[in-house]
C-alpha cells in the first residue's frame, strides 16, 4: 500500500542501523530504532480508535518520542497538529476546539488543565513527557514494532499548523503530503544534503522551520541530527565540532557571535549554515563571515508555504536578500491594491505559487479567499522586490506582524486583550528593535478619560492569557494615539518614537 509521506521520508530507512538522532546524553537512536518506536506509536494511536484524517493535537517538549509521534501520524494517516509549548490553556482551548481534534497529547503537568477542554470536544487525552514517559508511550510499549502504513495519496492532508492573523484569530493552515514532500526533496537537492550530514538541531519541532525544513530534509537525505532540546549556547558550542550543518533563526547567529568561544576554528569544518524565519541583518551576515569564513545561506518561508526562496549553495549568497525562488516556485511582485504585477525592481506584495503552497485555512473559506487566489497564487503579506540579478529582497511587511526570535506575533491579538482591561480606552501594539530577539513587543495604552490603568495588573493579565513570547516587554501610557486623516493609527510614527527603547 502506498503512503507517499511515510514511504519517502521514513519507510526508505527501514532496517537501517545508521544513526538518526544523536541525543544529549550521548546515546544514538538509529533509523531502525526510530521507526520501531514510530510503529509502536502508530499501533497505539489506532488502538485509540482514531481514523485516518482525524486531528492529533500535540503540545509536548522536544524529544525523540515527540518526533516519532509525527512519523506515527504520517504512517496512520492522521493529521499532525503540533502546538507551541508556550501556549496557555486559553490559547490551547481555541486550537483544540477549532480543529475538532480527536486526540490531545500533552505533558503530564498540563493534563489537569487540558482534560476539561478535551472532554468538551469528546477528544481523548494522553500524556507524553520530555523524558519519553507518560500514558501514550506506556500504551506504545505494549504494541508491536511494525505497522502497515495506511494508504494515503499526496493530496491528503498531513498537518495543520496554526498561524495567527491580522484579525487576532488563529487560522489552521492545511498542508498536504505533497506540500511537505515537494519542499523537503527540493531543499535536499538545493542545499546538497546527503546521508553524511549531521545537522545541529536546536529549533523547536512545533513550527515549519524545525519540523518541515530541518527534520524533513534530514529524513529525506538519510543523514542524522544532533537533537538538542532547545538553543543553549554552551551545548551549541560543545556539539558544533560533531556537526556538518546548522539551521537557525537570526537570534541563533547573534547569540553565537556574542560569545568569544565561538571562533573560526570551531566553525571552519562546517559545510553549511542556514538562516530563516526572520530577517538576518546584513551586518550579522558580514560579522559571521569575518569570524568564520562562512557566508550564511538565507532563505525565506512561511507556515502556509514552507520554503519559497533560497540563496544559492554555489554562487553568491547575497547579504540582505533571500535569494531566488526555489525550483517549481513561481514568485511575483504585485501592486497591493490591484494585484497587478509590477515592473521588475519595484517594491510590492510578494505572491507565490507552487507545489509547496497550502490548501487553505481550516473551515475559514473567507479568510482563504482573501489570501489564496483562485489561480493558486498566495498573497504572502510580505513586501519586497526582485533586483536586476533576480535576488528577492524583503523590504517590509504589508501585514501588521511582529517577529520576535523567529516567533510570529500579531498585534491585534494583544490589542484585543489590552482594550478589554479596566481603565483602557484603546491600545496599540508595535514591534521595536531588540538586540537579541530582532524585534520585541511594546504596548501603548490610552486611558479612559479620568482613569489611570493599573499597568502591573494588566501585565499580569497578559501572562495568564497569552504565551510568554507575546507578552509586551513594556506598557506605556499615552494620552492619544497618532492617527492619519482617515483615522488610522500611525504605527510607523509610534515605531519611530520608540525605536531605541531596547537597544
Ligand atoms: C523565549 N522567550 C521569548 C522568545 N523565546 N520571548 C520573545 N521571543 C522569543 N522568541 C521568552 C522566554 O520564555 C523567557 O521568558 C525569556 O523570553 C528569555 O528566554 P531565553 O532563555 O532567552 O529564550 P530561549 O528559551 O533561549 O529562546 C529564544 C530562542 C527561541 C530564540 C532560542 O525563541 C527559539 O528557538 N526560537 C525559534 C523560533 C522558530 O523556530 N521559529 C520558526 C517559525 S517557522 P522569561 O519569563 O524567562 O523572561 C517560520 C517559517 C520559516 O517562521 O520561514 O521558517
Ligand atoms: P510564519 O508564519 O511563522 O511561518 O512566518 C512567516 C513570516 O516570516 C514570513 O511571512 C516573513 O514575514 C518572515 N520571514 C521568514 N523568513 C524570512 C527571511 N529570511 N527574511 C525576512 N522575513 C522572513
Amino acid at each position: 500500500m502506498s503512503n507517499p509521506l511515510y514511504d519517502r521520508l521514513f519507510g526508505i530507512h527501514a532496517g537501517k542501523q545508521t544513526p538518526f538522532l544523536h541525543l544529549p546524553d550521548g546515546e544514538t537512536l538509529t533509523h531502525a530504532a526510530f521507526l520501531e518506536m514510530a510503529a509502536r506509536l502508530a499501533n497505539a494511536l489506532t488502538g485509540l480508535e482514531l481514523e485516518p484524517g482525524d486531528r492529533v493535537a500535540v503540545q509536548v517538549e522536544k524529544s525523540p518520542e515527540a518526533l516519532a509521534l509525527y512519523a506515527a501520524c504520517a504512517q496512520a494517516g492522521l493529521i499532525f497538529l503540533p502546538l507551541n509549548t508556550a501556549y496557555t490553556t486559553s490559547e490551547l482551548n481555541y486550537f483544540i476546539e477549532n480543529s475538532a481534534a480527536r486526540l490531545v497529547v500533552c505533558d503530564a503537568t498540563h493534563e489537569a488543565g487540558l482534560t476539561p477542554i478535551a472532554r468538551a470536544q469528546e477528544a481523548r487525552i494522553e500524556t507524553l513527557n520530555a523524558d519519553g514517559s507518560g500514558s501514550l508511550m506506556r500504551r506504545a510499549l505494549g504494541m508491536l514494532p511494525a505497522f502497515e502504513p495506511v494508504k494515503r495519496s499526496e493530496d491528503d492532508l498531513a498537518a495543520f499548523l496554526y498561524t495567527s492573523g491580522t484579525t487576532g484569530r488563529s487560522k489552521g493552515a492545511m498542508l498536504t503530503q505533497a506540500n511537505l514532500l515537494s519542499n523537503a526533496e527540493t531543499l535536499v537537492t538545493e542545499w546538497r544534503f546527503t546521508k553524511d550530514d549531521v545537522l545541529l538541531h536546536a529549533l523547536p519541532i512545533f513550527h515549519t522551520h524545525g519540523l518541515f525544513v530541518a527534520t524533513n530534509v534530514v529524513l529525506a537525505s538519510g543523514g542524522s541530527m544532533i537533537f538538542l532540546p532547545k538553543f543553549d549556547l554552551d551545548d551549541m558550542l560543545r556539539r558544533m565540532p560533531d556537526a556538518t550543518s546548522m539551521m537557525g533563526v537570526p537570534t541563533f547567529y547573534t547569540r553565537l557571535l556574542g560569545d568569544d568561544r565561538f571562533t573560526g576554528d570551531l566553525a571552519r569544518h562546517m559545510r553549511l549554515f542556514i538562516s530563516g524565519s526572520a530577517p538576518l541583518l546584513a551586518e550579522t551576515h558580514e560579522r559571521f563571515e569575518a569570524r568564520t569564513g562562512h557566508r550564511i545561506l538565507e532563505r525565506y518561508g512561511m507556515t502556509e508555504t514552507n520554503m519559497n526562496t533560497s540563496n544559492p549553495y554555489d554562487g553568491e549568497r547575497r547579504a540582505g536578500t533571500v535569494g531566488f525562488p526555489l525550483p517549481d516556485v513561481e514568485l511575483k511582485v504585485t501592486n497591493p491594491e490591484t494585484g497587478e504585477p509590477l515592473p521588475q525592481g519595484e517594491i510590492g506584495m510578494i505572491e507565490v505559487r507552487g507545489p509547496n503552497v497550502f490548501q487553505g485555512y481550516w473551515q475559514m473559506p473567507e479568510k482563504t479567499a482573501e489570501e489564496l487566489r483562485e489561480d493558486g497564487f498566495f498573497i504572502t503579506g510580505d513586501l519586497g522586490r526582485v533586483d536586476e540579478d533576480g535576488y528577492v529582497h524583503i523590504v517590509g511587511r504589508g501585514k501588521d506582524l511582529i517577529i520576535s526570535g523567529g516567533y510570529n506575533i500579531y498585534p491585534k491579538e494583544i490589542e484585543l486583550l489590552l482594550d478589554d482591561q479596566p481603565g483602557v480606552q484603546e491600545s496599540a501594539v508595535i514591534g521595536v528593535p531588540h538586540p537579541d530577539f530582532g524585534e520585541t513587543v511594546l504596548g501603548i495604552l490610552v486611558p479612559e478619560p479620568g482613569q489611570t490603568p493599573d499597568v502591573e495588573a494588566i501585565l499580569a493579565r497578559t501572562q495568564t492569557e497569552l504565551a510568554r513570547f507575546k507578552h509586551p516587554r513594556k506598557l506605556i501610557v499615552m494620552d492619544a494615539l497618532p492617527r492619519n486623516t482617515m483615522g488610522k493609527v500611525q504605527k510607523n510614527a509610534l515605531r519611530e518614537v520608540y525605536k531605541d527603547m531596547f537597544t
